[in-house]
């Protein structure tokens, strides 16, 4: 496994289980703020040494690949850094996003009625009270299906 797909697979792995064991120990009810950013994943190579894929492109925005210009092809992908962030149940949670890449990401948390856009080279600040545990995704609706990030909301 690529080393970021097991950070990955283990940052949700410790949300999971830090859930499953419930409400015992859980911090007061605090201010969280956390820092994100817009991406994009840029790769490239030449024609010579790895031929132009085959496979289709997934539909979305999300994956984007570039047909061979002087011998060389590049691909790229948008994603939410952090994917996936955690909070208790009851915290005001503030989330700083910066764009990097991409002009804008009209985004919204599903099941918390949350919309927002990112522009780039901007900061933008989405905040509110995490009243609903659970797992939701941060969705940016021009990058879909891999700028999909996750809120964890650990319940109390
Ligand atoms: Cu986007």
């Amino acid at each position: 496994m690529h080393p970021i797909a097991k950070l990955a697979a283990l940052t949700v792995s410790a949300a999971l289980v830090l859930a499953a064991c419930g409400t015992a120990g859980a911090p007061a009810a605090a201010k969280r703020t956390i820092y994100m950013s817009a991406v994009e994943y840029k790769g490239s190579t030449e024609v010579a040494k790895e031929p132009f894929p085959a496979q289709a492109v997934p539909a979305g925005g999300g994956y984007q690949l570039k047909e061979p210009k002087d011998g060389k092809w590049e691909n790229s992908t948008y994603r939410w850094e952090p994917g996936t962030i955690v909070v208790y149940q009851g915290d005001d949670v503030e989330l700083q996003i910066w764009g990097v890449n991409g002009k804008e990401h009209p985004g919204r948390i599903e099941g918390y009625d949350k919309a927002f856009g990112v522009q780039r080279g901007q900061l933008t600040t989405v905040s509110f009270k995490a009243d609903k545990a659970g797992v939701f995704r941060i969705l940016c609706d021009i990058h879909n299906p891999s700028m999909t990030g996750t809120l964890v909301v650990l319940g109390r």
